[in-house]
């Protein structure tokens, strides 16, 4: 479609992200930056594999060892699944709902993680494990570590879709001063190195519709866990 004056039309892929945000990194620690936008041009790929990896292994609500539900409901793709019952947090092979093997993670979900992570200036980062979080209005995710994962020294990269949340990004021990950050739809945070262990949280999620995913946000991490 051309318009009047001959000029193309193109879709405008950043259409839903402010316009002077898009593009930038945004260091947020000494090893974490966040990559305003880096999504956007993935999703057409990424939306349709995300929805595949869904049909297999569908969102569920857990259980922490502490016995609470946990608000935000979750899945898992990649050689490697994040589960929580009575008994602990661990990583397994299978989905413990099914029986099977975690759906196998879409090729591009490793190509944007991996691209992420270069951008970032983190080399060689092989994720085995892709965690899918789910959150509704209301739902938020308490301050915690991640210390679940073998590799420690592999970095964290994180994809945000949809509603808007609030990220928060403290220190090394629980009580110290948090920074927080909004995480909009095509967003990514790539954490490693020296920040790798700093507590972290989502606070509770704002009521809204997103254009593209409706009235959830949805979060995929990257981690190397084996
Ligand atoms: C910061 N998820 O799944 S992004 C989680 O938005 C989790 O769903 C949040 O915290 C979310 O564990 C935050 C991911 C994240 C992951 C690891 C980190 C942030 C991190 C490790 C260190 C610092
Ligand atoms: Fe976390």
């Amino acid at each position: 479609m051309m318009r009047s004056n001959d000029t193309p039309v193109t879709l405008d892929l950043f259409a839903d992200q402010a316009p002077t945000t898009s593009g930038r990194i945004e260091p947020i620690g000494q090893q974490s930056f966040v990559l305003r936008g880096f999504a956007l041009p993935w999703l057409e790929r990424l939306l349709p594999a995300l929805e595949k990896v869904l049909q297999a292994a569908p969102f569920r609500q857990m259980v922490t060892p502490g016995g609470f539900t946990m608000s935000v409901a979750l899945t898992s793709c990649g050689a490697l699944g994040w589960t929580t019952d009575r008994r602990g947090y661990r990583y397994t092979a299978h989905d413990p709902q099914s029986g099977q093997p975690w759906p196998e993670m879409p090729g591009v979900f490793r190509e944007l993680a991996q691209a992420a992570a270069r951008h970032a200036r983190f080399e060689g980062f092989e994720p085995d494990a892709c965690l899918i979080n789910r959150y509704v209005p209301g739902a938020r995710m308490s301050l915690h570590q991640d210390k679940d994962e073998r590799a420690l020294d592999a970095p964290i990269v994180s994809v945000s879709l949809g509603l808007p949340a609030v990220f928060q990004f403290g220190g090394f021990e629980r009580g110290d001063k948090c920074q927080r950050i909004a995480l909009l739809h095509g967003d990514i945070v790539v954490w490693g190195g020296v920040d790798r262990l700093r507590y972290h949280g989502v606070l509770a999620l704002k009521e809204g519709l997103h254009p593209a995913l409706g009235a959830q946000r949805i979060n995929l991490t990257f981690r190397t866990a084996g």
